[in-house]
């Protein structure tokens, strides 16, 4: 799948630095061969520790409403008794079933700085040192976010004492990221970017001090995820959280503005034309109960937009992007919402989350082009949901239809690391991974 659409016999030359040297359709094969080549994804908002509480987080006492808070109070709970490793062992299965779904990078937006009583770690990048040791196992490329976080709510309210492991000042927050980036760069393809936790997180003196330390890397935002979120912002500001961010803030092509689900026409307008990347976490959304983000009207602007798993309760590129459409036909009540002038949902979703994942991870990826990261996905042909199809089919075949089973092989940076389906770390790493969790249980 080239920029100009499907090709044949197409020849894929990797550089030595991981990027594509050279694209060549019409040739002989020489090397290894495979049937359908798509770009990789970029996951564009992950918090991967949060992997662990996947499942342990759906039940609630009986009788009581449960609510996107009720979950957060759950997951203070579990944060509390987490450790470097354990971070490292979650991340590293987290990135190996992100890769085995077709992610080919992540944008891990990491909040969690501090040891469990809230004491800075001897090394400030000792949690930064965890995630990256967990990219570079895992090989998948990764953008990390490390965040700003200050305040409990809106009007510079003190952190809950739930909130210690999180909390920075803007000074602490700049040594901080500079850390992260030397940490970073022993690790092939990663790269640093700046996060904001939140309107509600923040003060307005510190969001500009971290925005000119953050030069031309990524700046993330979760933003009006939830209504609560949005009145509170009406109340301290008389505007709305998009509005007041796009006012207030140099929202460009640098900024990936985390769900934005509760948008009203002149916001979602607005955001289109900024240039910024809506991070859309499709079944986080749904199972947090957020609300649906207006896609259609968005796209419509020409609204950029990436998919992300966010608290990684079901890690699966292809159902981010299904649940996308989905929520969309649901809400709308008809067909094909999202698939724009190619008239196919999946080539027209994947051709967005590609193009804005890229985007919100500061990479030139999600083409299969000289000059962008060798970052691939090989679908199974032979897969019972793309057998009988062909181009934009083999795409429907496997976002709607057969999900992860049709990812057959990835290359992160022009090194494969899942092949037949599968990654040859999966099973060290779901040992560890259960050796961690009883740990945390004991
Ligand atoms: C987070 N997650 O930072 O992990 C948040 C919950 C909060 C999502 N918003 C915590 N999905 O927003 O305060
Ligand atoms: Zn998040």
């Amino acid at each position: 799948l080239l920029p100009a659409g499907w090709a044949r016999d197409v020849r894929v030359s990797i550089a030595g630095d991981g990027q594509i040297a050279q694209v060549q359709c019409g040739v002989d094969a020489i090397g290894a061969r495979h049937a359908l080549g798509i770009p990789g994804l970029a996951n564009a908002h992950s918090h991967a520790f949060q992997r662990a509480m996947a499942g342990l987080a759906e039940h609630s006492p009986a009788g009581a409403a449960d609510s996107f808070w009720g979950w957060r109070e759950t997951m203070y709970r579990f944060v509390e008794r987490l450790e470097p490793r354990h971070v490292e062992a979650i991340a590293t299965l987290a990135y190996t079933q992100m890769l085995e779904s077709g992610f080919t990078r992540v944008a891990e937006f990491h909040y969690l700085h501090h040891d469990p009583r809230g004491r800075r770690y001897a090394d400030a990048g000792e949690m930064c040192a965890a995630l990256i040791a967990a990219a570079h196992a895992s090989g998948i490329g990764l953008t990390l976010l490390p965040v700003h976080y200050q305040f409990a709510d809106f009007g510079a309210l003190a952190p809950l004492p739930a909130q210690r492991r999180f909390v920075t000042d803007p000074d602490a927050y700049a040594a901080l990221r500079e850390r992260a980036a030397a940490l970073a760069e022993a690790c092939p393809g990663a790269l640093v970017g700046s996060a904001l936790h939140s309107l509600r997180a923040i003060a307005p003196a510190g969001m500009r001090q971290v925005l000119d330390g953050a030069g031309a890397g990524p700046v993330h935002i979760h933003v009006a995820e939830q209504t609560r979120e949005v009145d509170a912002c009406l109340a301290w500001s008389g505007a709305r959280p998009v509005q007041w961010l796009l006012d207030n803030a140099p929202v460009d092509a640098r900024w990936c503005l985390v769900h934005a689900t509760h948008m009203d026409e002149a916001e979602c307008r607005a955001l289109a034309r900024s240039g910024a990347v809506a991070g859309l976490c499709p079944i986080t959304e749904a199972n947090l109960g957020d609300g649906v983000f207006p896609a259609v009207a968005y796209a419509a602007e020409g609204g950029r937009l990436a998919v992300g798993t966010d608290s990684n309760v079901h890690i699966s590129a292809a159902q981010e992007l299904a649940l996308l459409e989905y929520g969309q036909r649901l809400t709308l009540r008809r067909r094909n919402c999202l698939g724009g002038a190619s008239g196919s949902p999946a080539r027209g979703l994947l051709a967005l989350a590609l193009c804005g994942g890229a985007q919100a991870c500061g990479i030139a990826g999600g083409r299969i082009e000289a000059g962008a990261r060798a970052d691939l996905v090989a679908l199974d042909a032979a897969h019972p949901s793309l057998c009988a199809q062909q181009q934009d089919g083999w795409l429907d075949g496997w976002i709607f239809a057969a999900g992860d089973a049709a990812v057959s092989a990835v290359w992160v940076g022009g090194q494969q690391v899942v092949h037949g389906g599968r990654h040859p770390r999966a099973v060290r790493a779901r040992e560890r991974y259960r050796d961690c969790l009883r740990s945390l249980q004991a």
